[in-house]
């Protein structure tokens, strides 16, 4: 009988008490401040990563990992006695990480590697890689993991507002008309990611009307029993984070809602100040 492993990346930010008590390996992405490399919270903090962003001149960039990375892992978890690994990775639209992946598995032999494209990332990401580890727990073969998340996959909602358009033009993870646009018309755009892209959901001119928008659907979604686990997602402001957990808790107390955070690599595409809710 096989045994199959979970692997994610950086970029679904589980806390370090998750992954070891479900067993998910993890890949680090990395950001780039003038030519230096940092893998995402490993050499680099999530708080002095946005320390840095309000300091440094020049803006970092992102970058995936290297092959070796994903060959090295394998080879470790071939000799425990995988056979088989679920590798759960941000959208193939914004980021080449689950296709170094899919490479290095082609490379590898005597483990396989089942691909799935969360075609979003951060918590929502985060949800998919748990899932995936307690059906591996439960001795699910692989091929069944990767069916249930892409029926999950059809079912998680996630929304977010950015506090200035200029990161995700600059990434170039965003149409550039609509980051002009919206830039130009201090419009505060509801994002969301539609078939792993990020596009505009609606346009809103504050901020506050666009959370509000963003609960609405939420408490839409609760009100019908569609919500197992709620997330707030935030880039160096847990305070609205809280704010928000608590207005979302006061009508619906008996709903999980955990707080998470946009890290380095997605924080670098978002800017500080960046707000979002995902639910399943
Ligand atoms: C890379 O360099 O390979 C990483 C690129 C990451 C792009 C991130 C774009 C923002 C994604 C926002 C996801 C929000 C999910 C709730």
């Amino acid at each position: 009988m096989g045994k199959t492993a979970v692997l994610t990346d950086s970029t679904a930010y589980l806390d370090k008490q998750t992954l070891e008590e479900l067993g998910i390996y993890t890949i680090p992405l990395s950001v780039i401040f003038s030519g230096k490399n940092y893998r995402e919270e490993i050499d680099l903090s999530t708080a002095a990563f946005y320390e840095k962003l309000s300091t440094e001149e020049a803006l970092p960039t992102t970058s995936q990992p290297a092959i070796g990375m994903f060959t090295e892992l394998l080879q470790e978890l071939k000799e425990e006695g995988y056979t088989d690994v679920v590798s759960v990775h941000l959208s193939t639209k914004i980021s080449g990480t689950l296709q170094t992946a899919l490479s290095a598995g082609e490379m590898v032999e005597g483990i396989t590697l089942h691909g799935v494209d969360s075609e979003i990332s951060c918590a929502p990401q985060g949800f998919l890689a748990r899932t995936a580890a307690k059906l591996a727990l439960e001795g699910t073969p692989p091929e069944n993991i990767v069916a249930e998340l892409e029926k999950i996959k059809a079912q998680i909602r996630a929304y977010f507002v950015v506090h200035d358009l200029h990161h995700l033009r600059r990434g170039g993870r965003l149409n550039s008309a609509q980051a002009l646009i919206g830039s130009m018309l201090q419009i505060k755009p509801i994002l969301h990611m539609e078939e792993g892209l990020i596009v505009p959901y609606a346009k809103v001119r504050t901020e506050k009307k666009a959370i509000n928008h963003i609960l609405d659907m939420l408490f839409d979604d609760l009100a019908a029993g569609n919500v197992n686990e709620v997330s707030v997602i935030h880039a160096n402001n847990r305070a609205k984070a809280m704010q928000l957990k608590e207005k979302i808790a006061e009508q619906h107390p008996s709903t999980t809602i955990q707080i998470s955070y946009f890290g380095p690599v997605i924080g670098t595409h978002l800017g500080s100040g960046s707000l979002g809710v995902s639910w399943y």
